[in-house]
């Protein structure tokens, strides 16, 4: 069986090479007979976004032979309570020192997702990739910064995990392709950790995740309304960011946490 790798990136001003300002991205991989619901779907994704419509949208179908796919079980979920967003970045500091990550360097990450991470002051395409322990940020593009592709769940398990999660209240898209990136993150070597929070606007929460502590979700870490958001995958001992992106583009499905199946 083959499987499609479906990718979404869209933006204003111009597209992304021209300097224009990131609006949405996707990245799926789906069977055969879903590709087109799911073009649709990232298109409409990009068309409706909260940021405003974008005049660029690029969209890559690519197919990924079945023996290249490799099947990892979604991180397990758990929450830590914050009131404010001061309150959600003192919690995600906290979390970080848990892992390893000093106080100064878990600091410097949420005030560059917090300030804009991007040259022009906006969000990023991909992800930040900070040196855990000097916080030396190591992505050669800083507005491109490094992008996860080729991840989706297995069909099935995905419905079987909102049927799971959705007497918590979980049981959405956006969290389950936010648990599904983020549980292979935390797989690639080198990574230690992951801190993210949504750029949409209408959307406040986020969370920290790593292999050691699952996926833990913080209720609020931005103020509402705000477009600045982003990922910041904090990595120890990788060659270069080349091979760590190269190895965050193999293909991955997802499937329910072992304890859950
Ligand atoms: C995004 O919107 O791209 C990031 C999603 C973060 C989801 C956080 C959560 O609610 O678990």
């Amino acid at each position: 069986m083959e499987w499609f790798s479906v990718r979404m990136r869209a933006a204003a001003g111009g597209s992304h090479e021209q300097g224009g300002s990131h609006i949405s991205g996707g990245e799926r991989l789906v069977p055969v007979d879903a590709v087109e619901s799911m073009v649709q779907s990232l298109v409409r994704r990009a068309m409706t976004h909260e940021l405003g419509r974008p005049d660029f949208v690029n969209v890559t179908v690519e197919v990924v032979p079945a023996e290249a796919v490799r099947s990892l079980p979604a991180l397990p979920i758990s929450k830590r309570e914050a009131e404010s967003v001061e309150q959600g970045h003192a919690v995600a500091v906290e979390i970080l020192g848990e892992l390893g990550i000093s106080r100064e360097v878990a600091e410097l990450a949420v005030c560059s997702i917090a300030e804009g991470p991007a040259p022009n002051g906006g969000a990023m395409r991909g992800a930040i990739v900070m040196d855990a322990d000097t916080g030396q940020r190591l992505e050669s593009d800083s507005a491109r910064g490094v992008r996860v592709a080729k991840i989706d769940w297995h069909p099935e398990e995905l419905q079987a995990w909102y049927e799971d999660v959705r007497s918590i209240g979980i049981a959405s898209e956006r969290i389950a392709e936010a648990l599904a990136l983020a549980t292979k993150v935390t797989h690639t070597p080198g990574t230690v950790a992951e801190l993210c929070w949504s750029d949409d606007p209408g959307y406040v929460s986020g969370y920290v995740a790593s292999a050691e502590l699952g996926y833990v979700r913080i209720p609020i870490l931005k103020e509402w309304g705000s477009p600045l958001g982003g990922r910041v995958f904090f990595v120890r001992g990788i060659s270069s960011v080349e091979d760590y992106e190269e190895a965050l583009q193999a293909p991955v499905l997802l499937r329910r946490e072992e304890n859950k199946r």
